[in-house]
């Protein structure tokens, strides 16, 4: 039996706006957002929750915002204060939890499995770090605890604003029975509705489909979906974020417009990519090299190739040399950058795993 794991999703409420609010009290209960003017065809990035109750959401357009209430205050966003109190709250979770990942300014996810805080138990620990974070930092976070990422997220959502949920191992089968698909990371409105036509509400709907129909219908997510249906979640807490590519580039003092200069160029940024890449080698698998030229009037072109069709390592500068060469034609100009680059894919766990990240888009 593998250990059973305990996570906690936490995610800010209202973030953007509770800030405002925060460094702005006489705000507090007023319909507030936070986004891009209405008359410069902006659009909401977040609302109060007592705009919320006027139908504002994220990324609706301002213009459309302000028709639905009147009254609402629209502030322009500070990101770099935003981050700021990001890197804040890391630091309390990392009192907390040495496997920290983030999804964004607002949310992460904790390992806590091997916490000794609070005779370790995770709901004991969130509420301690909801609390910290109120009295250091003035803002409410949520939190949902679970035996895993994707349950501890429907968790965190289910007693926002201001709350937490705990799902433990035992609830887990009949906490999904009850959970509407729409509650699943990844399921919007064209899933929703696919999976409404075949007849599908509730996740218990959901485990009624044979896995063969689920991955021929949907792909590679229908084996996520098949997972997820059953409250069944491998996917790892990864301290950083899973990377898609990794590369390097140079701008060159002076434009060059040969061959054996570019080669030595490509010769350089391969052995750098070579450094670059050995760092993160034992989480990734590269699957495609790509080359990037920007010609001297800023037009680009890329190309890319999947690797280990004739067996080669994925570093073989002569690969990278063929492509600069097939792609510099394109333009035809002297070319001002040069860049070299790996697509690639994670290594964690399973095959499963992999499956599962890559039916996730947040991921
Ligand atoms: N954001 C954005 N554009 C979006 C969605 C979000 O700019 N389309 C920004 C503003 C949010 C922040 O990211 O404050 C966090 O996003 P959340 O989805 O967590 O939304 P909130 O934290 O604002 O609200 P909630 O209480 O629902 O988590
Ligand atoms: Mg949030």
């Amino acid at each position: 039996m593998p250990e059973q794991r305990k996570i906690i999703h936490i995610d800010a409420d209202s973030f953007y706006a509770s800030v405002e609010t925060r460094d702005n009290p006489e705000l507090r209960g007023k319909p507030l957002a936070v986004g891009g003017r209405a008359d410069r065809r902006g659009v909401i990035a977040t609302a109060n929750y007592e705009a919320r109750t006027f139908g504002i959401h994220s990324a609706m357009a301002s213009s459309r915002a302000m028709a639905l209430c009147p009254g609402l205050l629209i502030l322009p966003p500070r990101f770099e204060l935003y981050r700021d109190i990001s890197a804040q709250f890391h630091v309390i979770f990392r009192d907390y939890a040495d496997l920290v990942e983030p999804l964004s300014l607002d949310e992460a996810y904790l390992d806590v499995t091997r916490s000794r805080h609070c005779q370790g138990s995770a709901t004991l620990i969130a509420r301690e770090i909801r609390q910290r974070v109120r009295d250091q930092l003035g803002l409410t976070v949520s939190a949902g605890i679970a035996p895993n990422k994707f349950l501890a997220k429907v968790a965190s959502d289910w007693n926002k604003p201001d709350g937490q949920f705990t799902i433990t191992p035992q609830q887990v089968n009949a906490f999904v029975l009850e959970l509407p698909v729409k509650k699943i990371n990844g399921v919007g409105k064209v899933t929703a509705k696919k999976l409404g036509k075949m007849g599908v509400r509730t996740c218990a709907d959901l485990q009624q489909l044979p896995l063969e129909i689920l991955v021929k219908r949907f792909g590679k997510y229908g084996q996520r979906l098949f997972n997820v249906a059953r409250g069944v979640d491998n996917r790892q807490v990864q301290s950083s974020r899973v990377r898609k590519s990794i590369s390097v580039e140079r701008t060159f003092v002076a434009d060059i417009d040969n061959m054996p200069a570019m080669a030595a160029a490509v010769d350089e940024l391969v052995s750098e990519l070579t450094t670059r890449f050995g760092k993160i080698a034992p989480r990734y698998f590269p699957t495609k090299r790509v080359v990037k030229i920007k010609y001297n009037d800023f037009t680009q072109t890329t190309l890319e190739e999947a690797i280990g069709v004739s067996g080669e390592a994925w570093n073989d500068a002569r690969q990278f040399h063929r492509m600069v060469t097939a792609a510099w034609p394109r333009g035809a100009k002297p070319v001002r950058l040069l860049g070299a680059g790996l697509r690639l894919r994670p290594l964690v766990g399973s095959d499963l795993d992999q499956l599962s990240l890559f039916g996730d888009s947040r991921t």
